[in-house]
C-alpha cells in the first residue's frame, strides 16, 4: 500500500513538472523567440495631387519620404500621381485606401485633408500624413502647415527692393505682379497678404496686379497674363503656378523683367531673371514625419504649424545665382530682414485658415 502511494506521488510530481515545462516553453520561451523574427513591414503610399514634374513641393515630398524609407529595412514606398483633374482625387484616394496595403498614405496640399475626410470615414484603420495643410483633431490624420505668409513676405520685400532699384528693366511705377494657378484659403489668407505686406514694408504705395490662370499646367496662358501685366507697368512678378510658372519665366526673360519663386531654390531655371527664391523645407518635414510614423511616434489628430524661426521656411540667399545677379545694396537690406526672421525677431502670425 505504502509503496503504491509512493509511486502515485512520484507520478504526480512528474506530471506537474511536465506541465510546468510545457507552460514555460509555450509562454516564456516562444515570445522571446518571436523577437528575432523580422520586424513587421511598414508600407507607404505617396499620393501626388497633380504631377511631380514641375512642382518642387511635390518633388520634395517624394524625396523626403524615400529618404526615410531607405533608412528602414522593413519599410517600402510607392508613388502615385493623381493628375490635374481634381474631381478624380477622392475616387483615386479611395482606391488606394481600399487596397488595405498601406500603413500610411502621404500627400500634400491644403485641400487634401478635406478630400480625404470622406475616404477616412469608409476606412477607419487608414492613416494619413497631410503635408502643406491644416486640420486639427482628425484621429486618422497628422497635418503640417508651413507659415507661407512669411515665405511670400520675403519675396515681397525683395521684389519691392528690385522694383524700386535702378536695375535694368525696372520703372518708377510702384507696381508688382502675382500670377497664381487657382484660389484656395491658404493662398488668399497667407500667400497673397504676405506678399503684399512685404512689398508695402518697402513702400506703402505699392499696388498688386493679381491674375489667376485656372490650372497648374497652362504655361501659355501664364505667359499671356505676364505679358499683359508687363504692358501695364509691372516689372517684378511672383508666380505660384506649378508647371505653368515656366510661362511667366519665359515672358519675363524675353521682356527683361524679374521673377520671384516660392517653395524651392530654382534660380538656375533662368539666371538673372529669377531674382528671389523663398523656400520651404518640405523634404525635411516629410523625412522627419515619415520616420516618426515608421517608428510609431507620429501623433495623429494633431496639426502642426512651422515657421521661418523653426528652419522650415527660408530664403535661398547663398546661391551664387542670387549673389551674382542681385546688387549688393539690395542684398544687404535683405540680409537684415533674413537675420531677424531666422532669429524670430520678425515673425508674422498666420490667421486661422
Ligand atoms: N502646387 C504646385 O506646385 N503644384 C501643384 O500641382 C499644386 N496643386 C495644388 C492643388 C490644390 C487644390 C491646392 C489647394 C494647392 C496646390 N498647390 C500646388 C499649391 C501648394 O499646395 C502650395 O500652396 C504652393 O506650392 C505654395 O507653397
Amino acid at each position: 500500500m505504502k509503496r503504491n502511494r509512493k509511486v502515485v506521488l512520484i507520478a504526480a510530481i512528474l506530471a506537474i513538472v511536465a506541465v510546468a515545462v510545457i507552460v514555460i516553453l509555450l509562454f516564456v520561451v516562444k515570445p522571446s523567440a518571436a523577437k528575432v523574427e523580422p520586424a513587421k513591414s511598414f508600407n507607404i503610399a505617396v499620393f501626388v495631387p497633380g504631377v511631380v514634374a514641375g512642382s518642387p513641393i511635390y518633388e520634395q515630398m517624394v524625396e523626403g519620404t524615400e529618404k526615410a524609407v531607405a533608412e528602414h529595412d522593413n519599410a517600402s514606398v510607392k508613388v502615385l500621381e493623381g493628375g490635374f483633374n481634381q474631381a478624380e482625387w477622392e475616387e483615386k484616394m479611395t482606391s488606394l485606401a481600399a487596397t488595405g496595403e498601406y500603413d500610411l498614405i502621404v500627400t500634400s496640399n491644403p485641400a487634401m485633408p478635406f478630400v480625404t475626410i470622406p475616404v477616412a470615414e469608409k476606412f477607419p484603420d487608414q492613416k494619413w500624413l497631410n503635408l502643406d495643410s491644416y486640420l486639427e483633431g482628425h484621429p486618422q490624420m497628422a497635418t503640417l502647415l508651413y507659415n507661407q505668409m512669411e515665405m511670400t513676405y520675403m519675396d515681397g520685400y525683395l521684389g519691392a527692393l528690385v522694383s524700386t532699384s535702378d536695375m535694368t528693366g525696372t520703372n518708377p511705377d510702384l507696381k508688382a505682379g502675382m500670377v497664381v494657378a487657382q484660389e484656395y484659403p491658404a493662398l488668399t489668407k497667407l500667400l497673397k497678404p504676405g506678399f503684399e505686406m512685404g512689398l508695402k514694408a518697402i513702400d506703402p504705395g505699392f499696388t498688386l496686379d493679381y491674375r489667376v490662370i485656372g490650372n497648374w499646367y497652362d504655361a501659355n496662358k501664364a505667359a499671356d497674363l505676364a505679358n499683359s501685366m508687363i504692358d501695364a507697368g509691372v516689372d517684378v512678378i511672383l508666380t505660384i503656378a506649378g508647371g505653368a510658372n515656366q510661362g511667366v519665366i519665359k515672358a519675363c526673360q524675353e521682356r527683361g523683367k524679374y521673377v520671384l519663386l516660392v517653395d524651392a531654390n530654382d534660380y538656375k531655371a533662368a539666371p538673372g531673371t529669377i531674382v528671389g527664391c523663398a523656400v520651404l523645407n518640405q523634404s525635411r518635414a516629410a523625412y522627419e514625419r515619415v520616420k516618426m510614423a515608421i517608428n510609431g511616434t507620429l501623433e495623429f489628430g494633431k496639426a502642426v504649424i512651422v515657421h521661418t524661426k523653426d528652419g522650415y521656411v527660408d530664403f535661398a540667399d547663398q546661391d551664387p545665382l542670387y549673389t551674382d545677379n542681385v546688387p549688393a545694396d539690395i542684398r544687404t537690406q535683405m540680409d537684415d530682414l533674413l537675420t531677424k526672421m531666422r532669429g524670430g525677431e520678425v515673425h508674422l502670425e498666420p490667421p486661422p485658415l
